[in-house]
């Protein structure tokens, strides 16, 4: 491919220079980013390469459990806000600051009513009782010996992204903001397996399961769910759960609310109703513009976020070919198509997805965009297999109010300025409200 610029694809295929997606397939960036190489043949020339330092002294010994490289400390979760909540409280992923679509262990969100218990596993029992023809304990070591499979998927808190019900747009960073939402490879035993060991009662309609936390979380869940793809998970990308996020044994539901997915589970009760638990009727409810609330949301809806560039962010280099790229999930199934904008919705250009497209999870997209150094409101939106379309901020509030608190799943917003600085915006001011809620409040 010679260098001249003659690419079909430079050529913008929607407002303010989004690109097609193939450019970057086509050729890399050899085509657009001239400027780049250009740059780097200039430095190049006026610092002929030193031999670093590392290269004149041994490296450092094998360890036996690796950390990141020191000069990453900054990639970490951001802490609750709120210091008196020690226990009960949230840590949100840093979405923004990783690539991909696995989200390292380390850096899993973290929701506790109190605290991380520090359960030996060697103590831990599950207890599979009620309306089963045979009540049992399982051990760990129980558990280990049962046939397992594995599942890429999201676990995502029903409360995530709700400051944006907010009246003003908060000016979190995208992981501060919507990174109650993680996505790892859970492995484990399928439920199902278990409660056909017990014999689960043909008129159980649902599993009420606690977990073994001093707030002893308590929640129902229907015997539909937990026959389908529910997973007794053991195992986080290939190693033994994090103590934070339910070791020995933790519920894993693909695509429902992260409440539902029962850390450090230790029973799992079949009854024929629902248990009305605090967290299905005072919490994780949506209280509807008709003064009614609605109960049992369980299912997370198609959701997409831009990464980068995103709130916070400044694009220092100046005008010229940047990457937008993002992530995109639904609980529904697979994502369709993520459709991206850079003039605030008027046209719209479908970007790439990154191969494997996997059901209820994380779905990586980017596409070319080429930066004039103008001002521009980017945005994306998703569809997933169902033909689900991720609403526009006005749509979702018409539709649910603004006193919704859980489920929010709007288009996001950011506006670059002419010095490429990237804020949150809305691009319609017409909601107003009577109270703010703040990025910590509710979480008790
Ligand atoms: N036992 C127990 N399970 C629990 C919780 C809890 O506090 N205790 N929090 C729930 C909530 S509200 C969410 S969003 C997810 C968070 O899972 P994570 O901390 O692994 O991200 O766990 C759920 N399971
Ligand atoms: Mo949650």
């Amino acid at each position: 491919m010679s260098g001249n610029n003659k690419s079909p694809y430079l050529t913008p295929i929607a407002g303010n220079g989004l690109l097609d997606r193939r450019l970057f397939l086509q050729g890399g960036l050899v085509l657009g980013a001239a400027q780049l190489v250009a740059g780097n043949a200039r430095a190049a020339r006026q610092e002929p390469a030193a031999r670093p330092e590392w290269m004149s002294v041994p490296g450092q010994p094998f360890t036996l459990y690796g950390q990141p490289a020191g000069y990453e400390d900054e990639v970490v979760r951001y802490p609750s806000p709120n210091r008196q909540m020690r226990n009960s409280g949230a840590s949100w992923t840093p979405l923004h600051m990783l690539e991909g679509t696995i989200t390292p262990n380390g850096l899993h969100y973290e929701r506790h009513h109190n605290g991380v218990p520090q359960i030996n596993p060697d103590e831990h029992r599950l207890l599979v009782h009620g309306m089963v023809r045979q009540p049992a304990f399982f051990t760990i070591d129980n558990l280990l010996r049962y046939p397992m499979r594995s599942q890429i998927c999201f676990v995502e808190c029903g409360g995530n992204s709700n400051a944006g019900w907010n009246k003003a747009p908060s000016q979190a960073e995208a992981g501060y903001f919507h990174g109650l939402v993680s996505c790892s490879e859970w492995t484990g035993v399928p439920l199902s397996t278990i409660l056909s060991e017990v014999g689960l009662d043909k008129k159980a309609g649902w599993l009420i399961a606690d977990g073994a936390d001093a707030f002893a979380m308590n929640i129902s869940i229907p015997v539909e769910k937990a026959m389908d793809d529910a997973i007794l998970a053991l195992y986080q990308n290939g190693e033994r759960l994090r103590p934070e996020n339910g070791y020995p044994l933790r519920l894993i539901l693909p695509g429902w609310e992260g409440v539902l997915n029962v850390k450090w589970l230790r029973s799992l009760k079949a009854t024929a109703q629902p248990i009305m638990a605090r967290n299905e009727t005072a919490r994780y409810t949506e209280l509807l513009p008709s003064g009614k609330a609605r109960m049992f949301t369980f299912t997370m809806d198609a959701k997409s976020l831009i990464t980068s560039p995103s709130g916070g962010m400044v694009l220092k280099q100046g005008p010229g070919l940047y990457q937008v790229s993002g992530l995109a999930w639904s609980g529904r199934g697979r994502i369709e198509q993520v459709d991206v904008s850079a003039d605030g919705g008027e046209t719209w250009a479908p970007a790439e997805l990154q191969a494997p497209v996997l059901p209820k999870a994380f779905t990586r997209f980017r596409i070319p965009w080429q930066w004039d150094g103008a001002p521009a409101v980017l945005k994306s939106r998703a569809v997933d297999e169902t033909g689900y379309v991720q609403p526009e901020r006005e749509q979702l509030v018409a539709a649910q109010g603004r006193h919704g608190f859980y489920h929010y799943n709007a288009i996001v917003t950011w506006s670059v300025d002419e010095y490429g600085t990237v804020t949150h915006v809305y691009t319609s001011e017409a909601q107003q409200a009577d109270s703010d809620i703040s990025i910590d409040a509710g979480w008790d």
